[in-house]
């Protein structure tokens, strides 16, 4: 084998960077002097799963064959004995994703064509319209759909609540916030505050932005079962594409109660680090969407595997789009999105700030709400080590939420 062929790989770099958002890199270095981009990022833990990386995935990588992703992702899954765990699973999507950018490259192939090829034109994305009121919101959401977006998200401030998620009074832009918490905030929470008023939301927004444009609504996992079955029920008449976590599902069969009662549409996932976590949701069609991202649920290689899974049920997928997922992640779910026979739809909140900008590089655009995704062998994103170090990690956390007695409740 000549060098340029040889993808023993030689490094395995884990970077933790703060442009705009704490993010895990992981670059994986290669004898031929070709590497690959992942991300690994836990939004809150970014520092358990760099340790992880750096002291016990990195050292049995070095003089493995880049080219043996499938093997590589088994050996790391079933050869840790601790198996699945979100620390674990981001460390296997880290290095997963950098091995299929490695092998684009090696075979000057854009990644989507290893999966077999385009499935579609673009990905279709959903955008958020957050608001302090009702009103706010929808001016929102009439931005982007003059922007072009078809699909948009609506989350607004419960009235008589300080902060609720997503939404902080009186505020910066909230990923901002997020970006900036060295303690976790906590946010107070009341369902029946929540189902008096969330109602309006919907209401409004079909008499404002009429019936073409496709709503989603994310729950943060807030309800019980039989609560979410209610809003279900009273969110039917404005048709939503989907409502998204509206009950924390340790068990799975919770999602029956709620498919019971209604017929508006269900997504879950981004929290899930593997299929297992929603296989009997997915076999039994209780869900529509599955939103597993590929930084969390395993890389390309597990990720292809849940989509071909759900697409056996109706199911299509959805992945997290969040801010805390990186350049390197938007790329791997853009070439899965535009494969997947069963795509249903993208998250997006934009390509990252300004500074993340500097350090990440990419060539995926965004026309008319549709993500397009470059020809470039790999993945096509690429950082910048000397710019990420211009970014040092902050830490930060996620909030937690409190009902008003004081009582834990949700984050
Ligand atoms: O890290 C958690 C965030 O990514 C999450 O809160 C965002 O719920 C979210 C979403 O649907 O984008
Ligand atoms: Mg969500």
């Amino acid at each position: 084998m000549s060098k340029t062929q040889d993808l023993t790989i030689t490094d395995v770099r884990v970077i933790v960077s703060s442009p705009g958002r704490n993010f895990v890199t992981v670059k994986i270095v290669t004898e031929s002097g070709l590497y690959g981009i992942g991300d690994a990022t836990v939004n809150g833990r970014e520092q358990a799963v760099a340790t992880y990386l750096r002291e016990h995935v990195a050292p049995c990588l070095i003089g493995r064959n880049a080219h043996q992703i499938e093997d590589i992702w088994q050996y790391l899954y079933k050869g840790v004995y601790w198996r699945k765990g979100p620390i674990n699973m981001a460390a296997i999507a880290g290095v997963d994703v950098a091995l299929w950018d490695i092998k684009g490259k090696a075979a000057g192939l854009p990644v989507y064509e290893l999966l077999g090829g385009k499935s579609r034109k673009a990905v279709t994305t959903y955008a958020h319209a957050t608001g302090e009121t009702v009103a706010d919101t929808l001016d929102k959401a009439e931005a982007l759909i003059a922007q072009g977006f078809t699909a948009v998200r609506l989350q607004t401030a419960v009235p008589g609540l300080d902060a609720s998620y997503g939404v902080l009074r009186g505020q910066k832009d909230y990923f901002e916030q997020q970006s900036s918490r060295p303690l976790p905030p906590e946010e107070p929470w009341s369902t029946r505050k929540y189902m008096n008023s969330i109602e309006a939301l919907f209401r409004e927004a079909r008499a404002r932005l009429g019936d073409e444009v496709a709503l989603c609504h994310d729950v943060h996992s807030r309800l019980t079962p039989i609560e979410a079955a209610r809003l279900g029920k009273m969110l039917e008449p404005y048709d939503l594409l989907f409502l998204e976590d509206a009950v924390a599902a340790e068990n799975q069969d919770s999602y029956r109660v709620i498919r019971d009662h209604t017929t508006t549409a269900l997504a879950i996932g981004e929290i899930y680090n593997t299929i297992w976590d929603c296989k009997e949701m997915i076999q039994n069609q209780w869900i529509d969407y599955i939103r597993c991202a590929t930084t969390h649920a395993g890389g390309i290689t597990a990720m292809r595997r849940i989509a071909d899974f759900a697409a056996l049920f109706h199911v299509r997928i959805a992945p997290h789009g969040a801010p805390d997922l990186s350049p390197a992640c938007y790329a791997a779910q853009a070439h899965l999105g535009i494969w997947a026979p069963n795509f249903g739809i993208q998250e997006f909140v934009g390509f990252g700030s300004e500074a993340s900008a500097e350090v990440f590089s990419h060539d995926l655009t965004l026309e008319n709400g549709m993500i397009h995704v470059g020809d470039s062998p790999g993945l096509g994103v690429d950082f910048d080590e000397e710019a990420a170090a211009r970014h040092p990690y902050k830490r930060s956390y996620l909030p937690v939420s409190r009902l008003e007695d004081g009582t834990l409740w949700s984050w």
